[in-house]
């Protein structure tokens, strides 16, 4: 067996940097507020930060709109702040990964300004044109992820323009050739600059075939992204991560497979989609029920057992945070935060922490529309009042599952503005910032982070958490997760308890034994065999010795 990569012993932390730490009281987190609290991520352990769009951007998405990647959005510094965290980030250990935004750019860039302009200039096609459909209207009526139609009329050239998210994002097209030199060059560019990989947003659309209606995993995507690593990666030490909301167990290794020459690992929704409602989707959640889940996270265990690599996470900037969707964000928020990170850092993969997550941090709840600054959220409300949703059921489907829910700012402090910022953050601070803060969790052997800081540690000093075979037991049992690691002789009992009461169980065969506890949220056990009952939410690691 050939040594583990490095990105797969450690352990990523995603940045938002809109709402991380603003070193200038403009409300706006920023790369020198990074900078400030790199060493609350070195003592966290963590090997690599994924760093949230910083480039050039008008903002309509918060940066996934990016009107010049050669630059750094004012509001977030200078590109010599961003080398500035590339040199102070490796002198701690820790890598920058960032986010390669290329399936689209910012309406902003000059390339699409050059593009929309005239038929005849050469960035014209760099993008997607297509004249329009029946009685003058759009050449399709498929609707953009952001809400509305994914056609949007440009009177200069005569034509529509793709963009699958907004208008704002219009789509790149991949086909012209020109185009995908000048994104390998601007990946080379960043990558002579020392970073550690690239996060690749929704990679899995840059192969579409739109007059087939293809979208997802098209016919050119591998094509693509092998020429891609050929032409930039090929060589480098460096990580890289592909988003996938389409990627299946069955195309999972043509992205990640050990000779495919593309990805390190996918990044994919499997998880989440499976609690979405088919018409109104995110904004319309389905009762959790975890034998679905497990069912889910299993069969992405088993179907990269050997070849290809997962990523683990429960939580995104897209996502609610782990502990109000999955745990119990009340009377057992500690618990159930101990207790979701314990199930998915000990599974094969790379973990992933969203900002916050290492404290419990939990979801805003907002009461109004004009809360909401995201456009997914805003493009989505005016779609489904028009479909006759009332703007409460809207916003209680917001609650669950809204993006700006979760991209409050980081609370670092029970002081004022939960010490993000000295003037007035962008979106509101969430109000239970008092309580839940990192001052106040990092001062106790028992907070979130020890725990956080824990499992990154056990990641880095047991090849079985990084290597070892995964073996899912009592599948089907309603409310307990369980499985087993095996590496080389070792094996690692992992039991998890998924609900707010106590649960009776009966050990399997496979899981039983004695051994050392590794980590635990409760009082820690060094043996589980027969009938054992585990306190609400209680989660533990055993590594069995007899
Ligand atoms: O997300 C991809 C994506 O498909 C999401 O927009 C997703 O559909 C939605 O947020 C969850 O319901 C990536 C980025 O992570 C996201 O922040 C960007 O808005 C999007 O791409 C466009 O760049
Ligand atoms: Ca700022």
């Amino acid at each position: 067996q050939t040594a583990p990569a490095w990105w797969q012993t450690s352990t990523g932390y995603q940045i938002y940097p809109r709402s991380f730490c603003d070193s200038n009281g403009d409300g706006i987190g920023d790369i020198p507020g990074i900078i400030s609290k790199l060493d609350h991520l070195a003592e966290l352990g963590i090997g690599f930060i994924w760093l949230s769009p910083v480039y050039g951007s008008p903002m309509a998405d918060n940066g996934y709109d990016i009107s010049n990647y050669r630059t750094i959005a004012p509001e977030f510094g200078t590109l010599a702040d961003m080398d500035r965290l590339i040199r102070e980030a490796r002198a701690r250990g820790i890598g920058i990964v960032m986010d390669l935004v290329v399936n689209h750019s910012s309406s902003e860039h000059h390339w699409f300004e050059a593009a929309r302009a005239s038929r005849d200039a050469p960035e014209h096609d760099y993008y997607i044109w297509r004249d329009p459909g029946p009685q003058n209207g759009p050449p399709s009526d498929r609707r953009a992820c952001f809400g509305g139609s994914v056609w949007t009329w440009e009177p200069n050239v005569g034509r529509y323009y793709l963009g699958f998210f907004s208008p704002e994002q219009p789509d790149l097209n991949w086909q012209n050739p020109a185009l995908r030199a000048e994104i390998y060059d601007m990946m080379n560019w960043w990558l002579d600059r020392g970073i550690a990989g690239f996060r690749m947003d929704v990679i899995s659309l840059i192969g579409k075939d739109v007059d087939a209606g293809i979208f997802e995993e098209g016919p050119y995507l591998h094509e693509f992204l092998q020429e891609m690593h050929r032409e930039t990666l090929a060589g480098r030490d460096v990580v890289t991560i592909g988003e996938s909301w389409s990627v299946s167990t069955d195309t999972a290794l043509l992205y990640c497979g050990r000779d495919r020459g593309e990805l390190s690992m996918v990044f994919q929704f499997n998880h989440v989609i499976a609690f979405e409602d088919d018409v109104l989707g995110k904004f319309k959640p389905k009762p959790f029920d975890l034998a679905t889940f497990k069912a889910v996270q299993f069969a992405w265990q088993r179907a990269l057992q050997d070849d290809g690599w997962n990523s683990l996470f429960l939580s995104n900037h897209d996502l609610p945070r782990q502990v109000s969707k999955y745990g119990d964000d009340g009377r057992y928020r500690v618990e159930s935060a101990k207790m979701l990170a314990t199930v998915m850092h000990l599974m094969k993969g790379t973990p992933f922490i969203y900002q916050g997550e290492e404290i419990g941090m939990t979801n805003a709840a907002f009461s109004r529309i004009e809360q909401y600054r995201d456009v997914e959220t805003l493009g989505i409300y005016a779609d489904q009042m028009e479909m006759g949703v009332t703007p409460e059921d809207f916003i209680a489907g917001a609650n669950a599952n809204g993006r700006d829910n979760a991209r409050t700012p980081m609370q670092w402090t029970g002081g004022d503005q939960a010490g993000f910022t000295s003037g007035t953050p962008w979106i509101e601070v969430n109000p239970n910032s008092a309580e839940i803060n990192v001052e106040a969790d990092r001062a106790r052997d028992d907070g979130v982070f020890a725990h956080y800081r824990k499992l990154i540690q056990l990641r880095r000093d047991h090849p079985v958490i990084a290597l070892g075979r995964f073996e899912a037991l009592a599948e089907d049992h309603p409310h307990i997760v369980a499985y087993a690691r095996t590496h080389e002789g070792v094996r690692l009992s992992v039991l998890a308890n998924f609900t707010g009461e106590p649960v009776m169980f009966d050990v399997p065969d496979g899981l039983a034994g004695k051994g050392t506890c590794l980590i635990s949220n409760l009082a820690p056990r060094d043996e589980v065999s027969g009938r054992i009952t585990l306190a609400p939410f209680e989660a533990f690691a055993i590594e069995i010795t007899s």
